[in-house]
């Protein structure tokens, strides 16, 4: 049998194939102008970033749960899944809020306000990690090396949960990924 001469798939270009680039280039169109859009209506957070260290991220963000870490009637720290619990500060105290991401955890589980309004910065202490907060599905990219402020009301009660939505390093049967979950409360 002989081979057929190959064609590009453009030539001819049938009415099928027109409607659907034709379709996608509108759907793109549409979702540009959704990204400025996003930013009236509130659907996007918008956030800050800043150029920083691990190692100076790692001071200020320990610096900040040693000062706001939540102790029990014998002193002791509050932990919840092993991190410790901290009353996070509003914007009205003049203090930020710090989040770390690490292999495989987030910490300190925060404990925010309803209706206060916080800074919260987060960063990675090694590798790229997702910060993904559900059931609410809001998500952000949490990258050594780099503070990402996010400015935020918490406007429901209850417990959150924050999960890493970004396959952080390749460490084999080490890899905790698949366990690395924070925890967020939000009280009236
Ligand atoms: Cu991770």
């Amino acid at each position: 049998m002989p081979l057929e001469k190959p064609t590009n798939w453009w030539k001819p270009f049938n009415k099928e194939e027109k409607l659907w680039v034709t379709l996608a280039v509108i759907w793109g169109i549409i979702m540009f102008i959704m990204m400025p859009l996003g930013h009236l209506w509130n659907q996007n957070v918008s956030e800050e970033t800043y150029r920083t260290t691990e190692k100076e991220y790692k001071e200020v963000a320990e610096r900040f749960i040693d000062k706001y870490k939540i102790l029990d009637e014998a002193g002791q720290p509050v932990k919840a899944g092993g991190m410790h619990v901290v009353n996070a500060p509003d914007i009205t105290t003049g203090d930020d809020v710090f989040l770390i991401a690490e292999a495989w955890r987030f910490r300190p589980a925060l404990v925010f306000k309803k209706g206060k309004t916080y800074r919260v910065h987060m960063s990675s202490l090694d590798f790229q990690h997702g910060f993904s907060l559900q059931p609410q599905n809001l998500n952000f990219q949490v990258l050594p090396g780099y503070d990402f402020v996010i400015t935020f009301t918490p406007n429901e009660t209850g417990t959150f949960h924050i999960v890493c939505n970004e396959y952080c390093s390749y460490a084999g049967p080490n890899n905790g990924h698949d366990t690395m979950v924070g925890q967020i409360t939000v009280e009236e």
